[in-house]
């Protein structure tokens, strides 16, 4: 298996993950279902992780003029606070914090372009 990048650390914090069995397969990051859509939605700035989950989930897309909305089942990428991080949507859009997925993923030592992503290259099932 090729691998251009790695996750050499993985932070759960339990309060967001509780019905995820995570793990890595490889260079990806095993879930119970691929998600349908994955996007980088770039750097955010809030003062706080919740308002830049917020932003994430508002706007995945700072390519595309407007908020293009995180979908159901859908991941985002993003940077905040000099970290990276990674939210995957339930089955239900708006974010819940008992429900969705947040990781703080370190390690990855590729660039990732904004906007949509190629879900298998970063998700496995
Ligand atoms: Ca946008
Ligand atoms: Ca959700």
């Amino acid at each position: 298996m090729t691998c251009d990048w790695q996750v050499v650390e993985v932070w759960i914090d339990p309060m967001q993950s509780t019905p995820y069995l995570l793990m890595l397969m490889g260079d990806r990051i095993a879930l119970k279902s691929l998600p349908s859509s994955v996007f980088n939605a770039g750097v955010f700035s809030n003062s706080t992780l919740s308002g830049a989950i917020s932003s994430a989930y508002t706007d995945v897309n700072p390519n595309l003029a407007g908020n293009q909305a995180l979908g159901a089942n859908q991941a985002v990428f993003f940077r905040w606070n000099g970290s990276k991080y990674v939210s995957v949507n339930d089955g239900l859009a708006p974010f819940n914090t008992n429900t969705d997925l947040v990781i703080n993923v370190t390690g990855m030592t590729s660039t990732m372009a904004t906007g949509a992503l190629t879900p298998t290259n970063y998700f496995a099932v």
